[in-house]
């Protein structure tokens, strides 16, 4: 066994987008292609900090969520943390860990940072996606600041600096010595159950299941299975079977992990069912994502985060109340009427996790949520897709009542935020650039112009300037805001990894009770409709329509 030098050559594209760097597995398996990445990583965790921090000696959580390439990884990045000074590596079994685990694991344990071997919601397998990112010591994403250091190395890089020592055994729960690190291989679910079992009643929980409560968990074979298993059958005595697609599969058995109405279809059929259980969600790749459903109903995500906002109290981990709330800018403004009647603090940060973290770590905030599915707490550093669920299972619970009865007695006391987003996606990137460029230049002649029976009131570039330590992100996306409180919003997604994917929300509000049950679509049409006489969507990009339409 030897620590060792290798020369190595920059890869020019190794920027972090939305929430780490994300590509093709055919990129990561370039030779180097992972190396440089992380030994960029190692190095600017290396120099200490302002704080004087630094990684060296100190302990990492690895873990990813089973796709393709998953275990290979494993291997590699330990290697390359056993020469860069790593102590101690807290691994999930198998290489695996949900994000939300990573982020507990990393606070409860109190390491250093975590790295997440993740593509999210992007498809696995040998032709899918795959990717890396790494969350500090608050167990959050790093900020931007640290993953520009990160692209910033990636450039100049001319060694790594690695291992040459056998592959350790990944599967057995043990301890075990490679170089002067030590690997402990960990349960992946116990430190995220304890914090679980902080938050919610689980006797609550089991009695609802005693009482005959039915639900369907769709893990779609992705990280969350394991996890739902353990808490939902077994802790809390769920009916077997209630945790669908519950093994961790490296291409997701083909299936899109990403919970929408669209990708989740199976769901949706099982939930209209005429013996549909009572309750109905499913998680993303890495089981930070959440879609939930009633019978014959789903929810909004901004309507969910709305929902838990207006009802938090009633959670045991909640009850003292909230600091605060806060959504990304795309996600409807539901919420912000809810934190209004409640007197709390209502943040509007740019899309990405990232931005809620200091908010989180300041006592700002207690919730936050996306359009994109997720929602969080302050628990973890992470959107959360089991405690989401256990969230809503607990609010059926507590007050008795169903999903749709909870989000229709929603509507008529705060209104409906009328929602969607169409996404535009594989469209080539000088067009998808060309697009956005001439709608920020269009944006000064918009106030004040009619669209039917609504005016422009204001437009923007959304820009976010971080109240906790002053840190400004532009270019956040174009907004069109109406006299009536409608909304169209397009940016450009930083996740994808195949050309460029324009996300178009409409969101439009409805106070008037007899007019809340329209279908989505048909009450956002004229918005769509707005939105491509402003940017020309369909001419531009040859496209009749949107690919996926949530
Ligand atoms: C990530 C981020 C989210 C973001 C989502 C979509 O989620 O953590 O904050 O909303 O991507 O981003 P975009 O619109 O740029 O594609 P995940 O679940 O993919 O890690």
């Amino acid at each position: 066994m030897a620590i060792h030098t290798t020369p190595t050559q920059v890869f020019t594209d190794q920027r972090p987008g939305t929430s780490g760097l994300r590509k093709k597995v055919g990129v990561f398996m370039q030779p180097h292609y992972l190396e440089n990445f992380v030994q960029a990583l190692l190095d600017v965790l290396n120099a200490s900090d302002a704080s004087g921090q630094a990684l060296h000696g100190q302990t990492l959580v690895l873990g990813g969520d089973g796709r393709f390439y998953n275990r290979t990884a494993v291997q590699i990045i330990l290697k390359l943390a056993a020469a860069n000074g790593v102590a101690r590596v807290l691994l999930g079994q198998g290489g695996i860990l949900s994000t939300p685990a990573v982020s507990a694991v990393i606070r409860r344990r109190q390491a250093f940072g975590g790295i997440v071997l993740s593509a999210s919601h992007n498809p696995g397998g040998p032709d899918g996606d795959f990717g890396i990112k790494y969350n500090a010591s608050n167990g959050g994403p790093a900020n931007e600041t640290l993953t520009e250091a990160v692209f910033a190395r990636t450039m100049v890089l001319s060694e790594l600096r690695s291992s040459n020592a056998p592959d350790i055994d990944i599967d057995r729960l043990c301890v075990q010595q490679l170089e002067q690190m030590q690997v402990e291989v960990i349960d992946p679910v116990a430190d995220y159950l304890a914090v679980m079992r902080e938050l919610f009643d689980f006797d609550l929980l089991r009695g609802m299941f005693k009482r005959g409560f039915t639900l369907r968990v769709d893990a779609m074979n992705a990280v969350g299975g394991p996890y739902a298993k353990a808490i939902l059958e077994g802790e809390l005595g769920a009916p077997k079977g209630s945790v669908v697609n519950a093994v961790p599969l490296e291409d997701f058995g083909g299936l899109h992990p990403d919970p929408n109405p669209v990708n989740a279809e199976d769901l949706i059929v099982h939930m209209s069912a005429p013996d549909a259980p009572d309750f109905g969600a499913a998680m993303d790749g890495d089981a930070d994502r959440n879609m939930v459903l009633g019978r014959n109903f789903v929810v909004t995500p901004s309507d969910s985060l709305a929902l838990m906002t207006a009802h938090a109290t009633l959670i045991p981990g909640y009850k003292d109340g909230l600091l605060g709330v806060a959504r990304s800018m795309p996600t409807s403004a539901a919420v912000d009427r809810v934190a209004k009647a409640l007197g709390l603090p209502c943040f509007e940060t740019p899309t990405g996790w990232k931005f809620f973290g200091n908010l989180l770590d300041a006592g700002r905030v207690t919730l936050c949520g996306e359009e994109s599915y997720g929602t969080g707490s302050s628990h973890i550093r992470e959107k959360d897709g089991l405690w989401a669920i256990l969230f809503w299972l607990s609010l059926q619970g507590a007050t008795g009542e169903s999903v749709q009865d909870l989000v229709e007695t929603h509507w008529r006391v705060y209104g409906r935020n009328y929602y969607t987003r169409h996404d535009y996606e594989g469209i080539a990137v000088d067009v998808a650039n060309a697009l956005m460029t001439d709608l920020r230049a269009a944006l000064p002649s918009l106030p004040g112009r009619a669209f039917g029976q609504r005016a422009v009131s204001l437009t923007d570039d959304f820009a976010y300037t971080d109240p906790v330590d002053g840190s400004i992100s532009k270019n956040q996306g174009v907004r069109l805001l109406f006299d009536d409180g409608a909304r169209v919003i397009f940016r450009l997604s930083g996740t994808g990894t195949e050309g460029a994917t324009l996300r178009l929300y409409l969101e439009s509000y409805e106070d008037d009770p007899v007019r809340q049950d329209q279908p989505v679509q048909q009450k956002l049409a004229e918005l769509a409709a707005v939105a491509e006489q402003v940017a020309g969507i369909r001419k531009r990009t040859g496209m009749d329509g949107p690919s996926v339409a949530t």
